[in-house]
């Protein structure tokens, strides 16, 4: 990682935003139909380094929402920085180490600063973090739909758009079903299902029943703090384990390797508190053959640009969940917009995340700006 600049950070703005999501997108934790999120700019010499914390509304998925992740950057992150001339990002994921939890709050303030550090130094994001990729495979991931038809035409189109994996949202009772008139329709897909932990061992059954689909894995079928759960569960099953909710570390990420818990490992930036921490699981993954992909929060563009960024490097060959942006919203508040063709996404050449703001479009979806100094 190229980490040599110093530069002085004089301001934080910390914006909400309500962007409307063109369809309801439903989980086994719930359903969403406006994607709320923080997003931040740090302003320093001139540069804007910007970050989008994924953090929800409810704590649901994570245990941070938006309205814990303001007073932690506002009490305890951003003043680490602002005002400070700060070596490099690195710096800053030091400094806040002591602080606890909280790393989709941490990450914004990481991918922020990342993002300014980059556009100064005139290097893309992608590149300054190892990555080499000029263009990344995508999949989607499909919300739970009310019945087996339904989720067959959503397959269907979504294949048809060249995607490169399909991956359903599952949770008991809307599994097996869905599966089979899936795989019936589209016996050759690359295929996945996602239960963000709705099922326990008392399940088993169900899941190894899941074999017959030949899934590439299965995502964080039990419970997010059981890693011992999914090892026993592991051995049971022929399809492969992918653990999205338990990782929150490159430390969770050895020790779940090590148990036989998984074998393929979703990576969010904001999860695992920011793109030092991804490429650090990146990195114990990889030498241990196991392979990761950028999992995704429904991020509007520029969390969907720092995916991308962090999608280039070599250890993510698997399809990532990094869709196009005009899947979600009518208009996104980045350009160029964030496309897939065929399922590849080319990743951007530009300094920094190689996304620019379009301040128009912001201004109509912020609902309330705080300015902070040091
Ligand atoms: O578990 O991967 C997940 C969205 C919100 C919270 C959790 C998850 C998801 C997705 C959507 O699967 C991925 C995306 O398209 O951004
Ligand atoms: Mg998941």
């Amino acid at each position: 990682m190229i980490d040599n600049r110093k530069m002085r950070v004089e301001c934080a703005v910390i914006r909400h935003v309500e962007m409307p999501l063109k369809f309801r997108f439903r989980t086994s934790f719930g359903e969403t139909g406006v994607k709320k999120f923080l997003l931040l700019e740090l302003r320093g010499e001139g540069f804007s380094g910007w970050g989008e914390c994924v953090a929800e509304e409810s704590p649901f998925y994570s245990p941070e929402t938006l309205s814990t992740a303001m007073p932690i950057l506002s009490a305890f992150l951003l003043p680490l920085v602002l005002g400070k001339t700060v070596s490099s990002p690195g710096e800053f994921e030091r400094l806040a180490a002591r602080i606890r939890g909280n790393r989709m709050a941490k990450a914004a303030v990481e991918c922020a600063l990342r993002d300014l550090f980059a556009r100064a130094a005139g290097v893309p994001l992608g590149k300054s973090l190892g990555g080499s990729r000029e263009t990344i495979e995508v999949g989607v991931s499909l919300g739970i739909s009310p019945t087996a038809k339904e989720t067959v035409e959503n397959v269907r189109k979504h294949v048809a758009q060249g995607y490169k994996r399909i991956k359903l949202k599952i949770e008991p009772g809307r599994d097996a079903d869905r599966l089979a008139a899936v795989r019936e329709a589209f016996p050759d897909i690359t295929l996945t299902v996602d239960a963000n932990a709705a099922y326990t061992l008392a399940d088993a059954g169900t899941l190894r029943s899941l074999d017959a689909f030949r899934l590439d894995y299965m995502e964080q079928p039990l419970h997010h703090e059981d890693m011992v759960a999914h090892a026993e569960l592991a051995k049971t099953l022929k399809t492969p384990i992918c653990l999205d909710e338990s990782i929150r570390s490159a430390a969770d990420a050895s020790a779940a390797i090590a148990l036989g818990a998984c074998r393929v490992i979703n990576v969010k930036i904001g999860r695992v508190g920011g793109h030092a921490e991804a490429v650090r699981i990146h990195d114990v993954a990889r030498a241990a053959g196991v392979p990761v992909w950028c999992g995704g929060m429904l991020e509007a563009g520029v969390g969907r640009a720092h995916n991308v960024a962090i999608a280039s490097l070599p250890g993510f060959s698997k399809p990532g969940d990094t869709s196009s942006s005009s899947r979600y919203f009518e208009e996104d508040i980045v350009e160029p917009a964030l496309e897939a063709v065929d399922g590849l996404m080319p990743v951007p050449t530009g300094p920094g995340t190689g996304v620019a703001i379009r301040p128009e479009v912001l201004g109509r979806v912020t609902t309330s700006i705080q300015e902070l100094r040091g």
